[in-house]
């Protein structure tokens, strides 16, 4: 069901064409474009998906350092328990600072980082936030540095799903984005908003965006679309970020995101043949943080 509601922009904009057809027409498009996996093992490969960090310049426009600490408590438990850690986008906030000042704010975390690629168990994507990343070049100067050994970020990856010898489908896992908006369309104008206008009000409020939108409608929407693509595309489950809202529902997954203003972190598990929802809780009495499932089935 297409919504009846438009923004007068998108009307303005695009009078016939509806945004079902343009997101479908991205997503294809990520599709045919996106890095083929190797086979995952679902019985004994395991992989974490966090997402939406949005690390920052450390000061109050960065919504990351509520959920530092918890992020790292997370890191070394999946590193030492033999993960692949995939970063699903918008591990940086570059719409509002630099790339410089973002990654030496955050060096913990990508030390952290930096020992699942060099155990060859990280796989980095980029997101509308970190879009430069898509750009080699900014890889290259930046990100090697710290990363050590070569690392390639991509847009989009078909995850191989096996058992054995038996071929289980594929899951399409990208950040999400691609053919919305104020997102994608629009990305310019969002940024420009982002950097100058809202980056001023959180430095004198704190105020945080990513907490509590879960029921805003373009995010709802985003949902909508992204079953009706997996309808599609029975052979294909959907993994994506962005939205900030992490569930499982039918085929399509969402990681969630790495910054919710309580220190909380959301993630998606792959492991000994489910897929979790899981969350790191943030306890601030005691100072530890906890592993919670939310929700598991089966991955087939
Ligand atoms: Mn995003």
């Amino acid at each position: 069901m297409q919504s009846t509601w438009t923004p007068p922009i998108s009307r303005l904009v695009i009078p016939s064409i509806s945004r079902q057809a343009f997101y479908f027409a991205a997503l294809n498009q990520v599709y045919k474009q996106a890095k083929i996996s190797a086979p995952f093992n679902i019985n004994c490969d395991k992989m974490i998906i966090l997402s939406d960090q949005h690390r920052g310049g450390r000061n109050n426009a960065d919504e990351f350092l509520r959920s530092e600490s918890t992020y790292l408590t997370a890191l070394k438990h999946y590193l030492e328990h033999g993960y692949t850690l995939m970063v699903l986008g918008d591990a940086e906030e570059l719409w509002k600072t630099n790339i410089p000042t973002t990654l030496s704010a955050h060096q913990a975390s990508l030390a952290l980082e930096r020992e699942f690629h060099l155990d060859d168990r990280y796989v980095r994507f980029w997101g509308n936030h970190d879009w430069l990343w898509q750009f080699p070049a900014h890889v290259q100067r930046w990100l090697q540095p710290i990363f050590v050994k070569p690392l390639n970020i991509i847009e989009a990856l078909r995850l191989k799903l096996v058992d054995g010898a038996h071929d289980l489908g594929e899951i399409l896992i990208t950040h999400g984005h691609q053919g919305t908006f104020d997102s994608d369309y629009c990305a310019a104008i969002s940024r420009q908003f982002v950097r100058h206008i809202w980056q001023r009000i959180q430095h004198i409020t704190k105020w945080s965006a990513t907490g509590n939108m879960n029921l805003c409608m373009p995010i709802l929407r985003a949902e909508r679309l992204a079953l009706q693509w997996t309808a599609q595309h029975p052979q294909t489950m959907l993994l994506t970020a962005h939205t900030h809202r992490p569930m499982i529902r039918d085929t399509y997954l969402n990681s969630g995101c790495c910054c919710y203003a309580d220190g909380t972190i959301s993630g998606i598990e792959l492991a000994e043949g489910e897929m979790r929802q899981i969350a790191w809780v943030n306890n601030p009495t005691s100072g530890l943080q906890t592993r919670h499932v939310y929700f598991s089935k089966n991955i087939i």
